[in-house]
This record gives structure tokens, sequence and C-alpha cells, in this order.
């Protein structure tokens, strides 16, 4: 007898519910039958017999809740009837590798079923026959190429005969992409959704603070890291939401700096890009502190301009503005930023924008969305000709996350600002009557950081 439940975070009558909207707009766009497909993923070989932590596509995810490797479902409207299924590994007691007894427990294909919410369930070991049977059942099939190398074989084989028998029989078999229309979906989160988005932001706030809280001049990036994890995984998060970025000084001039082994000086300001991913959810956060518990003048002067840059953009987040529009008015800032530091004696603000010159010192956008991805599905840009930046709407969330980034070794630039990069990232929700910020409990005003930070006697 087990209790375990094989659905999470949410009820199998909310990924029931998912499934039957996806089924609704596909039978839209396939303008009638169709079967649609999706697998949650292999086990990844790490080295010898090891394996990374398996963590299944989230697009499976999104529909099933179901975290169990080598999984198909299926989902098809025949003849206006719908009917699913879920295809898993076999319960398995034997002493071989990967059964049971080695790997834990597994729904297997008799509980399925029940367990899963799917009308029935059959052995993954016969998806291949399985998927065939169905894929020729409907004019349509719905795949997302690219994504597991065998099963695009496969798929693409399927539709290669069945197009071939049909031709000057039926109309010729369609092979479709689901991901425009389950996308569109993930990229408005529901309140359920919200609510385990804003516990993996309390999380990472929890990690960053403590990391503000222990950091000491002579300590490693990598201590730092850890004490942010530690917190991670003591609250509950499953894992990061990524490698987590640890960079003392110039090193957080590298966008992604991970190797995380420097030590830190007493001088250093220090950047952290670290999130918690909560039952698939992700949080993304990034702060800077100095290694001292006090800014230098310098640091300070570069930080307000990026907090200000950062704020200004939050306040801009509402429905029906364009996705691009708070990187817009960070931008500004940023651009009356460099040129008030004197990055450019000779250009004014507007000429720094209109010319890109900014680029070198703030070259990454402003947001991005986020959601069980860290950049989560859903377009940036409408896909017709005029190429429009999409609207946010209430459920979206997105970063942002503007910068300011002086090279130690870029001569161009004042000395006393070589070596300074800052990053300020927070999530934010798109609500109806305008925004919320997930990441709220993580500090980020001066005086709150040189509060928590620096040596303690
Ligand atoms: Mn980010």
């Amino acid at each position: 007898m087990t209790s375990k439940s094989f659905v999470e975070p949410f009820s199998t009558k909310t990924y029931q519910r998912r499934r039957a909207e996806l089924i609704r707009k596909l039978s839209k766009i396939s303008n009638g039958d169709f079967t649609a497909l999706f697998w949650s993923g292999y086990e990844i070989s790490r080295n010898s017999t090891n394996t990374f932590t398996f963590r299944a596509n989230s697009d499976f995810l999104y529909l099933t809740g179901f975290s169990e490797p080598e999984t198909l479902i299926l989902l098809q409207q025949k003849n206006g009837k719908i009917r699913t299924a879920i295809g898993v590994r076999p319960r398995d007691f034997s002493n071989n590798r990967g059964s049971e007894i080695w790997d834990g427990e597994r729904v297997g294909v008799e509980r399925a079923p029940k367990a899963l919410g799917f009308d029935e369930a059959f052995n993954s070991h016969d998806a291949f026959e399985v998927a065939k049977k169905w894929i020729l059942q409907t004019p349509a099939t719905f795949w997302s190429l690219g994504l597991t190398p065998d099963w695009d074989q496969k798929i693409i084989g399927i539709h290669t005969d069945s197009t071939a028998q049909m031709r000057g029989i039926v109309q010729e078999e369609k092979l479709m992409d689901p991901r425009p229309t389950l996308h569109e979906m993930r990229k408005i989160k529901s309140p359920e959704e919200i609510k385990a988005m804003k516990r993996a932001a309390d999380i990472a706030a929890k990690g960053h603070i403590r990391a503000m809280k222990t950091t000491h001049p002579g300590h490693y990036e990598y201590e730092v890291q850890a004490e942010v994890e530690r917190e991670i995984k003591k609250h509950g998060a499953q894992s990061t939401s990524y490698n987590s970025i640890v960079a003392a000084g110039n090193n957080a001039c590298t966008l992604h700096y991970n190797t995380n082994r420097a030590v830190l000086k007493k001088h250093d300001l220090i950047l952290i890009d670290a999130g918690a991913e909560y039952f698939g959810y992700a949080s993304d956060i990034t702060r800077c502190y100095p290694v001292s518990g006090t800014f230098t003048s310098a640091q300070k002067e570069v930080y307000s301009w990026v907090l200000k840059a950062q704020l200004t953009a939050i306040q801009t987040v509402r429905s029906g503005i364009s996705f691009y529009k708070p990187h817009e008015e960070a931008l500004k800032i940023l651009c009356t930023a460099l040129y008030k530091m004197g990055i450019f004696p000779k250009a004014n603000p507007k000429k720094i924008l209109k010319e890109g010159l900014y680029k070198p010192y703030f070259p990454h956008g402003t947001s991005h969305w986020l959601g069980m991805d860290v950049h989560d599905s859903g377009i940036y840009r409408k896909k017709d000709q005029k190429k429009e930046p999409v609207k946010l709407a209430p459920g979206n969330v997105l970063t942002i996350e503007p910068g300011l980034y002086f090279r130690a070794d870029d001569r161009k630039v004042p000395a006393r600002f070589r070596g300074i990069g800052i990053r300020i990232e927070d999530d934010v929700l798109v609500t109806k009557s305008g925004r919320e910020v997930l990441s709220k409990n993580c500090p980020k005003l001066i005086q709150d950081i040189e509060a928590l930070c620096g040596p303690k006697l």
C-alpha cells in the first residue's frame, strides 16, 4: 500500500482541465480530428553509472504533473470524441539496475489511469506501436520536433508512411507543432501557479538574504553559493532553477559566470544571480552587495543608477503595454547614467541610445518570461510581417533585470568604475490593476543591504 501522490504540485483535476483546454484549442487549429503526443524525456548519463537528476520536459509537466522518465502521453480527438492515454514504465521489482529496488516506486500501468487522470494506460516499452496506431487514426498529428531525436525519427517515419499510403485517397497527413498553442496557455499563470511561483521567489529571497548575512572577505565564491543553495534546499525547493552565478568583482562582468571559485576581496562587490525551482516553477533573482558591508562611492553611484532603472521599469509594468516598454524605460535611464558617469564625454544620452553606444556596458535585455522554464515559453514578438511586440496581460510573469558592467581592462571607462558589474533582478507578475513583485522579500535598497551585509563581530 502507498499513499504516494504521483501528481504534483496541483490536483489531478487541474491537469485534466489543462489537457481538455489544449485539446479544444488544437482541434481548432487542426480543423478536425487529431492526435497529440508529448514525451517526458530520458534520463541523461552524467558519467559512468550516474545520471543527472531527472527533470521532465516542462510542456509534459504542465500537462501531467508527473515526473517519471520515458513516459508518453497521447491526446486524441476522433469523430468529436476525446480519448487520452499515458504510456509508463512497468513496475519492476527485479534486481536489475533501474528497477524499483534501485530507483524507487513507479506508478505502473495498472495504477496510472486513476492516479494520473487518463482514460487508459499502456507499457511505455510498447510506446512506438501504440503511437503509430493512434497517429494513423487521425489526419493530423501534433508533435514538438527537435527535442528528442529518436522520437522525431519515429514520428516522421510514421507520418511519411501514412502520407504515402493515403496519397490520392484522403487529404495529406498534417504534422503540426503544439507549442505555439501550449506556450500561450503557459504564459498566463493561474492563481495556483502564482502561489507556487511566489513560494519559489520567497525561498530564493531567503537564500540571497543568508548570503548577505554570512559573506566575509576571504571567503570563496563557492562558499557564498553554498549559503544560497542551502536555503533553497532547506525550504523545500527541489533544485536551483539554473546554475547559480556567484561573481565577485570583475567576474560580475561575465554575464553567465559560474565557475564560482574566486576569493572575495574586501572592496569587491559580489553579484549573485540565483533562483529556486519549486515543483517545476522557477524564480530568478539577482542581487549585488559589498563584501565589506559598505558600498564605496563609485559602487554606490553605479548601483543607484541601476536601481533607478530597475524601479522605473517595474513601475511601467501593467496590462496592455508592450513587452519592451520596461526595457525602453530602463535603457533611457542607463544611457543618462553612462553620460553622467563620464563614459562618453563627447556624446549626449540621446546619441548613446540612438547609436547603441551603451551596448558594451548593457549587453542584454531587461526582461524574459518566467514560469516553468527560467527563460519561459511564449513569444516576444508577433509572427506577422510587422513583428510587433506582444502586449503584457494579467497572469504574465516577467523578470526586470537591468545592469551595467565595466570591465577591469576597459581603458575608456574612468578608473574608479572599472571592475564593477551590477545587475538587479526581480520577478514581476502582471495583475489586472498593475503589477506585483513576486520577489519583493529580497532586499535591494542600499540602506537595507548595508544593514544586512558585512563582517559581524
Ligand atoms: Mn533572468
